[in-house]
């Protein structure tokens, strides 16, 4: 009997998943198919540098999801659906504490660790949990409220949590149940249409859409489906002339003619969505809800800690130079500090250890009986070895809580009197039933694999 692997799954679900969005959210198709103009017009003009972050196969089907859960019960059974696609919990975001923003949630991102896992689907999905714990949103009345409605609903059917845990031990199912699951899990991430009781939405909605959004309804579904692009500004001018609303910002950091590093993304505004409301007097009538919206990414290279700290220290330089500006003057204040202090080759980023890359013996190099240097940039120089830079598979907490943001209608209120409780990464881990892997860690074991392939080819190892 044939079956299928956790990757070709991985690569069903997204694919299935895109399929129903574009059903749901007609604005996503717009972007995909814009995203795949971008793509190929830029591998016509750039040709193979085009790929250096990925093949053009891998980035055409690249998507990453969003979803928002409510205990860390619910969580711990979405990390078996996606652990069937070996996807696993990567890094931690607080976007309780990210700048101006009061969203009640903290984060993980699912997503393959292995670099030829990722080459062959590298699909993610950033995945929030409610903490109504906090008291700075959440007064001890409506925290015991939430958690009641909470307890009673049930989002992954055991059926479909049987086959999850399945395909994570046999690391692969028989088509005819690989077929159940794939159905069972598009499924489960669907706008429902059970009726919304609008007074508790109400309620939350008056703390924060998004808890709203994740306690005010028995059901959880996809809050955005994001393609990749190569080209993000290109990609932004032509939705803008296609009449579509995007958010007035590309988060993360600006264009320039240096490399891309981390993420640059951006959205247009969340959609209005008809949903059934039930009264307090039992009646239904129908309402309407924003809260699903169509993202954007550009991809660039993963930095290490310190190419992180200079990054975040740029950003702030950014924010006091550029406090209450419009969104174009931003821009170019962001680009003339980027100019003055962020690498402009990736050769400087290796360098200066800002940036993580994969080391490879260079082909056809002459043998002329010298023995390589000891020193990797010098063996990069002579050309003993290539770099290629390691795309960022992870996502930017202060990214995320502007795309958040910027797609809610209220503010949302946020006591900051209250001292907040403290969710962190271990918490985190406790809360899922399995470790929250730190990025840092996969990015390096990645780099230094590598070097030790180098080390054996070259023959440096008592060099
Ligand atoms: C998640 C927002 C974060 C990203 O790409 O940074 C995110 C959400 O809205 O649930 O998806
Ligand atoms: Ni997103």
């Amino acid at each position: 009997m044939s079956t299928i692997s956790q990757w070709q799954l991985r690569a069903a679900f997204a694919a299935r998943l895109s399929q129903m969005y574009g059903q749901e959210v007609p604005a996503y198709t717009t972007l995909v198919d814009v995203s795949r103009e971008v793509n190929e017009d830029v591998l016509r003009a750039r040709g193979a540098d085009a790929e250096r972050l990925g093949s053009i196969g891998r980035v055409t089907a690249e998507r990453h999801g969003a979803i928002r859960v409510g205990t860390p019960r619910e969580l711990a059974q979405v990390a078996r659906v996606f652990g069937a696609l070996g996807m696993h919990p990567v890094g931690f975001y607080d976007l309780r504490e990210a700048a101006a923003s009061a969203v009640p949630v903290v984060s993980t991102a699912f997503r393959p660790v292995d670099g030829e896992e990722l080459a062959r689907n590298p699909f993610r999905v950033f995945t929030s949990l409610l903490t109504p714990a906090d008291p700075r949103f959440f007064t001890p009345d409506l925290h015991a409220r939430l958690e009641t409605f909470l307890a009673a609903r049930v989002l992954f059917p055991p059926e479909l949590l049987a086959l999850a845990d399945r395909a994570a031990t046999e690391r692969e199912l028989p088509r005819q149940d690989a077929e159940r699951f794939l159905r069972l899990g598009v499924q489960a991430f669907e706008l429902s249409a059970e009726p919304v009781d609008r007074a508790w939405y109400q309620e939350l909605e008056r703390v924060s859409a998004v808890a709203a959004d994740i306690g005010g309804v028995r059901s959880t579904h996809i809050n955005h489906l994001t393609p990749r692009v190569l080209d993000i500004d290109e990609l932004y001018r032509r939705m803008t002339d296609r009449g579509i609303e995007m958010i007035d910002t590309i988060q993360g950091p600006p264009a320039w003619k240096g490399p891309d590093v981390l993420l640059r993304q951006t959205s247009f505004k969340a959609l209005a969505e008809p949903r059934t409301m039930r009264l307090a007097d039992g009646s239904v009538e129908t309402g309407a809800l924003r809260v699903r919206f169509g993202e954007v990414e550009a991809r660039g290279i993963a930095l290490t800690r310190e190419g992180r700290a200079l990054y975040d220290g740029l950003l702030g330089r950014i924010d006091e130079q550029a406090l209450r500006m419009s969104a174009e003057a931003r821009g170019d204040i962001a680009r003339g500090v980027w100019e003055q202090h962020m690498p402009d080759s990736e050769e400087e980023l290796a360098a200066r250890g800002l940036a993580y890359f994969t080391y490879v013996p260079a082909e056809g190099r002459p043998r002329d009986g010298g023995r390589p240097p000891a020193d990797l940039t010098e063996l990069v120089r002579q050309g003993w070895v290539r770099a290629e830079p390691i795309v960022y598979e992870d996502f930017l907490p202060r990214s995320a809580a502007g795309i958040f943001q910027s797609n809610l209608s209220g503010e949302g209120t946020r006591d900051n009197d209250q001292e907040g409780t403290a969710y962190d990464a271990a918490w985190l881990s406790g809360a899922i039933g399995l470790d929250v892997l730190d990025p840092y860690a996969l990015y390096a074991r990645q780099q230094t694999d590598s070097l030790a392939q180098v080390a054996r080819a070259l023959d440096l190892t008592d060099a």
